[in-house]
């Protein structure tokens, strides 16, 4: 059991429970497993932030979380850094016709603080198509920051729609869809310490 009190082999035991009573439910009953647990996660944060520190020596990065599945990683990657640091959030809305996305992606909630001249490190959950993070990238490379870099939590590689490449990576992944640790499915399981795969691919079908 953790010690804030989500243990993520009951919350699995609970999702697997409900499964059995849908239908398809013993196909996808394997597929709910922890890939990463909190202390693998806690010992690779830790090597991340000992580099980006050695990165930003001297300097005092604005570090953008990208809201919302960026919030736990955030949270304790700034507190592993060895220099100091300012935080603000993005939020990015993908805009499409009905269920279609149009791969459109604009900036819900902006940045409130000017980035001109300063070292900007943004901070995201996961790279998957690589549409959030290239287009965000360009948006704020137009408002002139002093140096602009990203750190990913989690990486698939294999589902990139656009060429994309962060500059640093907790861990890449294959093509499964997962939650915990900030990452959702439909907004539930984004509390869970661990990393766990949801699904049998990344759209999350088979959950
Ligand atoms: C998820 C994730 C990344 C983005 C990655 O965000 O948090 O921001 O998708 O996908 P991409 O590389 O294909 O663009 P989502 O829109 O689900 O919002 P959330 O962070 O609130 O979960
Ligand atoms: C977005 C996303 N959110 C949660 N889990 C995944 O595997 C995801 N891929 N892209």
């Amino acid at each position: 059991m953790d010690r804030r009190g989500h243990d993520t082999a009951s919350c699995l035991r609970g999702i697997k429970r409900r499964q059995r009573f849908s239908p398809g439910a013993e196909m996808r009953e394997a597929a709910t497993e922890i890939l990463f647990t909190k202390g693998a996660i806690e010992r690779r944060v830790a090597e991340l932030a000992a580099q980006i520190s050695r990165d930003y020596k001297g300097k005092e990065p604005l570090v953008v979380g990208i809201l919302n599945g960026a919030f736990i990683f955030m949270a304790d990657l700034i507190r592993a850094l060895a220099v100091p640091c300012r935080v603000d959030f993005v939020r990015l809305a993908s805009y499409g016709t009905g269920s279609v996305s149009s791969g459109e992606i604009r900036i819900g909630k902006d940045l409130e603080t000017p980035i001109a001249g300063h070292d900007v490190l943004i901070v995201e959950d996961i790279v998957d198509t690589g549409l959030t993070l290239s287009r965000l990238v360009e948006i704020l490379q137009k408002r002139q920051p002093a140096s602009l870099k990203v750190c990913a939590f989690l990486d698939k590689r294999e589902r990139r729609r656009v060429p994309f490449t962060a500059d640093y990576v907790g861990f890449s992944i294959p093509d499964r869809f997962v939650v915990g640790y900030g990452l959702d499915y439909n907004e539930k399981f984004r509390f869970l310490p661990d990393v766990c795969v949801l699904g049998t691919s990344s759209e999350g079908e088979g959950i």
